[in-house]
């Protein structure tokens, strides 16, 4: 098989990917380890930039989201007992999130390329990724009992955080920036129907919380657990319970119960690899930078580093001109660190450290009670949240 850019990986990145490249008249062939089924399912992220948002819809994607996405225009915080709601578009110029969910951008964006015939590779196995460093690089794998290979002139590395592109680049020629955090999170999704329209980011001497939706029929809860936290020792009632505790207030707001009918926990991490780029093989979205979930900014990144990588091969193919490649990686890592600078910074603020001091707690409770009374502070989470502009790419 021959085509221009192999992507590996059916996430958000990979598809997008495949979808500005064919808006563009570019080929691709797109290879996934897992089935249509599974990924069409699995519950991650649902947090939307503004930017995405209108990347979405702008390339002809958008259509079920305008409908059926809920834009939200504030956030709460909630600690010492008070919620305190942070007014995202007074705050950030008339900017909004909605709330889609990863799975759903997902459906949209394989049933628009299944519409135009062009090839996603499901439930490939042992694919592999090789002579990247030359101009005619190829992606092997094997694919119902059959080996196949595509040849390319680019490879996209869209595989996610475990996938095999990052890895195939020679040790030395990439440096990574890593922080781990000592909790993780339990997620449940909840048949019932939010009881309030916002998200809400608890701090708690219990620990954090986050109130977030899918749906108006599906609650989406976290609690903060310890790292090496297991499934087995949460019972539905022990999650009600401890969410219960860690929303308390004085306006007496609850998250309402429901059958619960998905529990699962995530560790947390930041992570950045640079260059995100290794010859002709390009690294995007979770295959080359992670972030804690505070901040619901890791599907938002890999949409902002595929908008400028379909722009280089753009340039490339019209223009036969390498150097949009070189500005690459530095225009995407702008953007990622200052996502994983708030993404930190949200984590820190949020969450309770084992064993910490008084005096950290408190240093948090004073942080939280300046961005919640400070324009200027709230100004500043509500710009990054709604997310900051996309960079300007030239024509
Ligand atoms: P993905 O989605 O992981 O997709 C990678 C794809 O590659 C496949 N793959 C391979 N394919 C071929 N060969 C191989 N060897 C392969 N190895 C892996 C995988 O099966 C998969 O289909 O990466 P991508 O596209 O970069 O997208 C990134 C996002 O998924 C991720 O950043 C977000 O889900 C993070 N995230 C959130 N981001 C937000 O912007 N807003 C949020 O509200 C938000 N909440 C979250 C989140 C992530 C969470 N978890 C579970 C980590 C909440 C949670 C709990
Ligand atoms: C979610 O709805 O899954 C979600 C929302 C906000 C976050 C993280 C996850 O910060």
């Amino acid at each position: 098989m021959r085509t221009q850019v192999a992507i590996v990986g059916a996430g958000p990145a990979g598809l997008l990917l495949a979808h500005l490249l064919a808006r563009g008249g570019i080929e691709s062939a797109v290879v996934e380890i897992r089935s249509r089924e599974y990924v069409e399912h699995r519950i991650r992220a649902g947090v939307l930039e503004q930017g995405t948002v209108d990347l979405l819809v702008e390339s002809g994607v958008g259509e079920r989201l305008r409908r059926e996405g809920l834009v939200h225009h504030g956030i709460e915080l909630r600690f010492g007992g008070a919620g305190h709601r942070i007014d995202l578009t007074a705050l950030s110029g008339g900017r909004s999130i909605t709330v889609y969910g990863q799975q759903e951008v997902v459906k949209d964006l394989i049933a628009a390329r299944v519409a135009t015939g062009a090839p996603i590779h499901f439930d490939a196995t042992d694919v592999r990724v090789e002579a990247f460093d030359t101009a005619a690089p190829r992606v092997l794998f094997r694919e119902g009992g059959e080996e196949r290979r595509i040849d390319c002139d680019f490879i996209a590395g869209c595989d996610g955080f475990h996938g095999i592109c990052r890895a195939a680049i020679p040790q030395g020629a990439l440096a990574f920036h890593e922080r781990a955090y000592p909790f993780a999170w339990l997620g449940i999704l909840a048949a019932a129907a939010p009881s309030r329209q916002e998200l809400a980011y608890a701090s708690h001497d219990r620990g954090f919380a986050l109130f977030s939706m899918r749906s108006p029929e599906l609650t989406r809860l976290y609690l903060q657990v310890a790292p090496d936290e297991s499934l087995a020792g949460w019972s539905d009632t022990r999650i009600w319970s401890e969410l219960h505790a860690r929303f308390e207030g004085s306006d007496r707001w609850q998250p309402a119960e429901g059958p619960i009918l998905e529990k699962g926990v995530t560790g947390m991490r930041s992570f950045v690899t640079e260059p995100m780029r290794h010859g002709r093989l390009f690294l995007a979205g979770d295959a080359a930078h992670i972030v804690p979930p505070t901040g619901a900014k890791g599907l938002n990144l890999a949409v902002a580093d595929v908008r400028v990588l379909a722009w280089a091969l753009a340039r490339f193919y019209r223009k036969r001109d390498l150097r949009a490649f070189d500005a690459y990686s530095e225009t995407c890592l702008k953007r990622v660190w200052r996502a994983e600078h708030f993404s930190w910074w949200m984590t820190a603020m949020l969450h309770r450290f084992h064993g910490e001091e008084s005096f950290h707690r408190k240093l948090q409770l004073a942080q939280l009670e300046y961005v919640v009374s400070s324009p200027s502070a709230a100004a500043a989470l509500a710009e990054n949240y709604v997310g900051l502009p996309f960079a300007a790419l030239p024509g």
